[in-house]
């Protein structure tokens, strides 16, 4: 479904960035570390008819993505707010047009998107329009999976399923690392059963590692996330060619056309769509749409985001081609104190999709200073 390109233009005046430290409830472990305080960048455009709020999902440090989140804030104030107040200043800006602005600028979409997240959900304000509409959401609710970090050993990692099952989360997604993948997996499965579970080795393995990742293959996993790195297309083809379980592809699906040349290649035969990592939510629907064109099942993936990039992603979760379960948990896994008024949360295994305009969400300004160790205001 094509998007209606009918968001209101804003008159761009200020745009705030601060670093927010926010402590997590448990250490959360990947094949490329532990983080036990999260990161991240929030922004606000201020407009002639209100602010608008958007997350950039960089980490602290460049091992998901070569992006984070210094060199985030320094190409934001450097290259990218200028590019977009530059824009403003001769004619109104509509959010349709950010991606085009920031073009110039190689990468950093994650960046990017946070910014034309901002000056979407400020635009849709105006408008009383929510974004799950504006994005072509079709359901009001989304099933909620849940990311399970590294344990210290398949027993804890059993206990910690245990505790998200009993909240109600209906799918299963677990970390491996070469040394951490069959056992672990195994005890997922002796324990559980017949759940729906799916592994995500960001990055960890390469081809050789073909015969390790083919014994995966009976435990009748939804898919494998990421088994290889970001530029090995040719390699993910092959190795999917010599597995049952369906690759899935996050870290190499930097944009739309990435996407397109996975699928020509036939190196995914699911896609995680992440905002972020594509250079944002519009982008993001191109993606979708390619795949729903396809045949090709998509999830929406997380980046442990605050609220706002919660709001958002489960609003684009909603899309009819969001297929399979995504990471779209609530904030209490996570986060103990959200920096918005009312945090998402789980019901019957799923979490709703705002109805407010633009984001749908109100930002708690005390819980937000309260996380925020940077502050910058850019004006025109
Ligand atoms: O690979 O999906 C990933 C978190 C940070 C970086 C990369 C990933 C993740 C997750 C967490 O798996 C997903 C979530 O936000 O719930
Ligand atoms: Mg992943």
């Amino acid at each position: 479904m094509p998007i209606a390109r009918a968001a209101a233009s804003v008159n761009l005046e200020a745009v705030e960035l601060r670093v927010l430290h926010l402590p997590l409830v448990a250490p959360f472990t990947t094949s490329f570390g532990t983080e036990t305080v999260r990161e991240v960048i929030v922004v606000r455009v201020r407009t002639a008819d209100g602010d608008g709020w958007g997350e950039i999902v960089t980490q602290h440090e460049p091992y998901y993505s070569s992006e984070y989140t210094q060199g985030a804030w320094d190409v934001a104030q450097r290259f990218l707010v200028p590019a977009l107040m530059d824009a403003g200043t001769f004619a109104p800006l509509f959010p349709e047009q950010v991606g085009t602005i920031l073009e110039p600028v190689i990468g950093h979409r994650m960046v990017k998107a946070g910014l034309e997240l901002a000056v979407l959900d400020a635009s849709l304000r105006t408008q009383g329009r929510p974004l799950g509409e504006y994005l072509g959401a079709v359901r009001d609710r989304v099933p909620s999976g849940v990311s399970v970090g590294i344990q210290r050993d398949p027993a804890a990692l059993v206990e910690a399923v245990q505790g998200y099952l009993d909240q109600g989360y209906v799918r299963i997604k677990i970390k491996i690392k070469p040394g951490r993948d069959v056992a672990d997996t195994a005890a997922v499965r002796d324990a559980f059963g017949e759940i729906p579970l799916q592994v995500d080795a960001n990055s960890a393995y390469t081809l050789a590692d073909a015969d390790v990742l083919a014994a995966l293959d009976r435990f009748d996993l939804l898919l494998i996330e990421q088994p290889l790195q970001e530029d090995d297309i040719v390699d993910h083809a092959a190795l999917a060619a010599r597995l049952r379980t369906p690759v899935c592809l996050d870290e190499s699906i930097v944009s739309a056309k990435a996407a397109r040349d996975a699928l020509a290649l036939r190196a995914a035969s699911v896609i995680n769509i992440k905002a972020g990592r594509v250079g944002g939510y519009l982008e993001a629907v191109r993606i979708h749409d390619l795949c729903r064109d396809a045949g090709v099942p998509v999830w929406c993936g997380g980046m442990l985001e605050t609220g706002i990039g919660r709001a958002a992603n489960a609003a684009l979760a909603a899309l009819p081609g969001f297929t399979l379960p995504g990471d779209v948990s609530a904030a209490g896994r996570f986060y103990r104190r959200d920096i918005v008024t009312d945090p998402i949360v789980l019901d019957d295994g799923h979490v709703r999709v705002p109805t407010g305009p633009g984001l749908g969400i109100e930002i708690d300004p005390v819980a937000l200073d309260d996380v925020t160790v940077e502050r910058v205001e850019l004006r025109r």
